[in-house]
């Protein structure tokens, strides 16, 4: 049985928007798994220290046959496989992949929480989202259109599919 596993792509390292395309292409070679979508890439400004560069953000939907956990460890190896730096808390990063949904399921596992606990206060993820799934209705029933932002839109940087 496959699901769909909507993922949270970051980067402010060693030229962000070319971090997300090799991640675009390890996720599309993920077994099990196919790559249905992308967002565009936007460009945000940093969520925590200030004194970082800015973000570029997008979203990927993931039709998966692979558990939870296997995609969590898929996502950390490809964050590794990308030299993955992280100097501080909330701090700069080459690559953050983030589970962000996974169906409908609702997980609170040790490693995992489903659906990602930020995503509700981060514009950086819910217009990504929103572009690639605007009717999407949110585990607890709470539709995403309701959570978008409507006055700030983030500035897309790139066409990324
Ligand atoms: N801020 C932005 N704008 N985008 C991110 O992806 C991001 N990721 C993070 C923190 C450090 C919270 N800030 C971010 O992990």
């Amino acid at each position: 049985m496959s699901s769909l596993a909507f993922i949270g792509l970051g980067a402010n390292l060693d030229a962000p928007a070319r971090q997300l395309w090799q991640a675009l292409h390890h996720l599309a070679a993920l077994p099990q798994s196919r790559l249905l979508q992308c967002s565009s890439f936007y460009a945000s400004k940093p969520m925590g220290p200030q004194d970082q560069p800015d973000y570029v953000n997008a979203v990927a939907v993931l039709e998966t046959g692979l558990e939870p956990l296997a995609l969590l460890d898929a996502l950390q190896a490809i964050e590794e496989r990308q030299g993955r730096v992280r100097q501080r808390r909330w701090g700069e990063r080459t690559l953050d992949l983030d589970l962000l949904l996974f169906g409908d399921q609702r997980l609170d596992l040790p490693r995992l929480q489903v659906p990602h606990y930020g995503l509700k206060d981060r514009d950086f993820v819910l217009l990504p989202l929103w572009e690639l799934a605007p009717e999407l209705v949110l585990p607890d029933g709470q539709p995403l259109a309701a959570l978008v932002p409507e006055a700030e839109a983030l500035a897309k940087v790139a066409e990324p599919l």
